[in-house]
């Protein structure tokens, strides 16, 4: 072997390339020294983090598992296959397509097997907790399609069906949308199908969030009664990033494999397909229910300790990992909450509430998810600790340096897997 082919395959990241390696040395730290509380995490498994950065991603093939474009595909063909067999046992589907490289990318691919441009979608809308790729003007489905938006009831910030009902009469969509990014309860999915089948619509529930829920059974499950149901694999799920796809009808089945594939995207990210294999293998050992059962009693145990304190839960608390503040009484901005948190070592993310102003820097809520920290193994007793900490710095009534330290005692008894460098 020659020298420069010897460093090529041997030599690791610490001695090629150390500004990068110092990016995961530092990410690796604030993986350990923060509480994660941004709702669209996980921490994934050392076997997820092992598929992702496998052989695999040399690998170059287009199309499906024994039908591919280009030669060598034997192996990669299992991992694929694997990935689409565990989505159908997991999730109870006939099909799976486990190739889209996001959810976003699940959905756009199902807008091209289902639509037309110019075609009428109604969905919720982004600020009562809805999605960007649902329909949001700036996206590319907003611009694209005829977007008609149902939304939640003033007083209890539940969605207001009877809305979505009326809408759905007078527009006629061709795509009624469920699911969202910020929607803190359970959706009623069986209300859902009347409305698009009296509409004589077809009904897509975007499961990002709450898939890992499902998936454990600690949450009602749309797979049954959707005409497609989309998720990404990285949220409750707890995998690599990346979409998945999957339905009941065979036709419908083959439009979609053929809209993500000639239709949006070319060679598959296989390493990712592995790890989406990972996991769906990991969600369905019974330990994942118990994960499940947990990130639901540590989202209660956060809401409550945070409305004991005073604060506004919307909806007054969750039947999910998520939950959203109003933090309109405390004459707070997201932004300035999220900042006031990020200086105790607490990470989430600002978000509209029901009726916020669209621009962000208005926005009255804080969005909190339990599930990365859940799988860090904390239990009730330390999400009504965060709650605390969450309370004190919104509420005035603990000192910057005093929460930093109880963040500091959290993160020290729960420790997480550190980036190893070669
Ligand atoms: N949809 C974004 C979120 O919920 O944070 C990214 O997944």
């Amino acid at each position: 072997m020659g020298s420069d082919s010897r460093r090529h395959f041997l030599a690791g990241i610490a001695a090629t390339d150390p500004a990068l390696a110092q990016v995961f040395e530092n990410e690796s730290r604030r993986q350990q020294n923060q509480i994660e509380l941004i709702a669209s995490e996980n921490l994934v498994s050392r076997a997820v983090l092992d598929a992702l950065g496998s052989h695999l991603t040399n690998k170059t093939v287009e199309g499906y598992p024994g039908k591919r474009f280009h030669g060598g595909a034997e192996f990669v063909d299992v991992a694929e296959r694997l990935a689409i067999e565990r989505t159908c046992e997991l999730f109870g589907s006939r099909f799976a397509n486990v190739q889209p490289h996001s959810g976003t990318q699940a959905n756009q691919a199902v807008f091209l097997a289902l639509l037309e441009p110019g075609d009428t979608i109604l969905s919720l809308s982004l600020s009562a907790g809805g999605h960007l790729s649902h329909g949001a003007p700036p996206n590319m489905s907003g611009k694209w399609f005829d977007v008609v938006h149902y939304g939640v009831h003033s007083e209890t910030c539940l969605i207001d069906y009877s809305q979505a009902e009326r809408l759905a009469a007078e527009c006629r969509p061709k795509l009624l949308i469920a699911g969202g990014s910020a929607y803190p309860r359970e959706i009623d999915f069986e209300r859902f199908r009347r409305i698009a089948d009296r509409a004589g619509a077809r009904m897509l529930v975007d499961m990002a969030h709450f898939a890992g829920l499902v998936a454990a059974g600690v949450h009602s499950s749309p797979v049954h009664l959707a005409d497609v149901v989309t998720c990404t694999t990285t949220k409750t799920l707890r995998g690599p990033r990346g979409g998945l796809i999957m339905s009941n009808d065979e036709a419908l089945a083959k439009r979609i494999d053929s809209a993500v594939f000639p239709g949006m995207q070319g060679s598959v990210h296989l390493s990712t397909v592995a790890a989406k294999a990972v996991c769906l293998g990991e969600a369905l050992t019974p330990s994942f229910r118990d994960y499940g059962r947990q990130v639901l009693a540590n989202a209660r145990a956060l809401a409550a300790e945070l409305v004991s304190n005073d604060l506004n839960v919307v909806t007054g608390g969750t039947d999910t990992h998520l939950l959203l503040l109003d933090l309109r009484s405390r004459d707070l901005t997201g932004i300035e909450a999220e900042n006031a948190l990020a200086a105790v070592d607490i990470t989430c993310n600002k978000n509209p509430i029901p009726f916020d102003p669209p621009a962000p820097s208005k926005w009255s809520g804080l969005r909190l998810g339990v599930s990365a920290g859940t799988t860090r193994a904390f239990g009730s007793q330390e999400f009504a600790e965060i709650g605390a900490v969450i309370a004190g710095r919104l509420t005035g009534t603990m000192k910057e340096e005093e929460g930093r330290k109880r963040v500091a005692a959290l993160c020290q008894r729960f420790p997480v897997y550190r980036h190893r460098l070669r």
